[in-house]
């Protein structure tokens, strides 16, 4: 007989919103705020789907946090969560937009979500975008489903109920992702109601944050773990690592939880953190999801106990290393312990999770290398490799393709490959695809890797 999970106790009042109830704000943003304080109860959207929030509901907000280390699991109930909502609950969004006991929204979208352009502004040519703008034009209260539209909804509620100042904290993996959610929000806010920029500008912070811990979807593996662990049939788990990080920058004038307390660093300037983790972490996530996959490996721990994969990993960390603005002392020591973490023996991190919207995550997790390499006269192997894996991926080799974009990607392949690479390239960064001696390097590698 297993037990279900309730709560004995009322839940703590809400005070933060998140949007984007998943895996990762469970494994992080929610178990910070767990840890830090009894007092601010979070409610928690789904971005799309309904089922988690569900299940979730059924369970008073409470769900196992496996902690699981290379030699064992440890389980603990978190409590933060108070509520849980389908993306589709609109009303109750706007409600606690309209609250002033709500300080902070911490957003999880993914790259994706947060529609911006090539330019990093919100793409106003997407015909979703401009139906969602149209929509909160005619109606502020109208249903929209994209994040800067939910976003701009709530900050309309907010400013109507007069409701005070709070602080808005992506934790999205984009470099300076406080700038980047602020410009598609202000140009979400002024193609609705220009009105609306100016208390933009008074009322709401947007903080800047580098986020870290690697938590693979979870499984009915899990769900048994917890079961035979502690006896409670927790129907939705989450087993992250125990390594953890969150360096935030920015005000919070109407206050957050202590979150230093639980271990979070607040930081005048996030960059040289966000770096280290974009291009060591996430850009060799990338690689081993690319060219990792084309030699049959299904998980980060299977591509990094192969030889060759690893050898191209520490390739990537050696070109990106003198553009870092850390200690070397710092970056040997962070290189070293990815390595472990790469290597966790029990966590099954799939590269076909990572694979998805690369063209989303190769401009922040590889380009900018790239670009600094080129604008000192190098062409790194290792940056080739990855975009030619990429193409290759884009293709049908190796993981399965999965991008916002793939509908515009997929001509770029059509025809010969000396004019199929620089489109492709073009397609991450204008500058790229000009760039004739990366284009050939590019070219050769895509025939090298094709054939192997
Ligand atoms: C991964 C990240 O899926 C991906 O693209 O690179 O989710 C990565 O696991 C996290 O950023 C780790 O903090």
């Amino acid at each position: 007989m297993s037990t279900p999970l309730r709560r004995s106790t009322e839940p703590p009042p809400v005070r933060a919103l998140h949007l984007g109830l998943g895996s990762f704000f469970r494994a992080h943003q929610a178990w910070y705020t767990h840890r830090a304080d009894d007092d601010w109860g979070i409610a928690a959207f789904t971005g799309r789907r309904a089922d988690l929030a569900r299940t979730l509901e059924a369970q008073d907000g409470l769900y196992t946090l496996i902690t699981r280390a290379a030699d064992g699991d440890e389980f603990d109930v978190m409590r933060s969560v108070a509520r849980a909502h389908a993306a589709a609950d609109h009303d109750a969004w706007l409600g606690y937009w309209a609250s002033p006991a709500v300080r902070v929204v911490t957003v999880t979208v993914t790259e994706a979500g947060y529609l911006r352009d090539g330019a990093g502004r919100l793409d106003t040519a997407r015909p979703e975008v401009a139906a969602e703008i149209a929509a909160l034009r005619a109606d502020a209260r109208a249903a929209v489903t994209s994040a800067p539209a939910r976003l701009v909804a709530g900050l309309l509620a907010r400013r109507r109920a007069d409701a005070g100042p709070l602080t808005i904290v992506p934790c999205d993996n984009l470099p300076q992702n406080g700038a980047a959610l602020r410009a598609v929000l202000g140009d979400a806010a002024d193609a609705v109601d220009p009105s609306l920029t100016d208390w933009l500008d008074e009322q709401v912070s947007v903080a800047t944050t580098m986020v870290d811990r690697i938590t693979p979807e979870p499984t009915d593996v899990d769900r048994r773990a917890v079961r035979t662990a502690t006896g409670v049939d927790d129907r939705c788990p989450v087993a992250t690592e125990p390594f953890s990080e969150w360096v935030l920058a920015g005000g919070f004038p109407g206050g957050r939880p202590a979150w230093e307390t639980a271990g979070a660093v607040l930081a005048p300037d996030v960059t040289p953190f966000e770096d280290r983790k974009l291009w060591l972490l996430n850009g060799a996530h990338s690689l081993l999801a690319y060219a990792g996959s084309l030699r049959g490996r299904t998980t980060v721990a299977e591509a990094v106990a192969d030889p060759l994969c690893r050898s191209w990993v520490e390739q990537w960390w050696d070109t990106c290393a003198p553009h870092l603005d850390l200690p070397d002392d710092d970056v040997a020591r962070y290189r070293a312990a990815l390595l472990e973490r790469f290597a966790h023996p029990r966590i099954a991190h799939s590269l076909a999770q990572i694979a998805a919207d690369g063209s989303q995550k190769l401009p922040a997790r590889i380009v900018p290398v790239l670009l600094r390499e080129r604008a000192d006269g190098r062409l790194p192997e290792a940056a080739v490799r990855v975009l030619a894996a990429w193409f290759l991926h884009l293709g049908g080799a190796g993981a399965p393709v999965k991008d916002v974009r793939e509908p515009e990607l997929r001509p770029l392949l059509d025809g010969a490959l000396s004019d199929a690479a620089p489109r492709v390239l073009a397609a991450l960064h204008p500058a790229l695809g000009d760039d004739t001696d990366l284009v050939a390097a590019v070219s050769s590698c895509v025939v090298e890797l094709g054939s192997q």
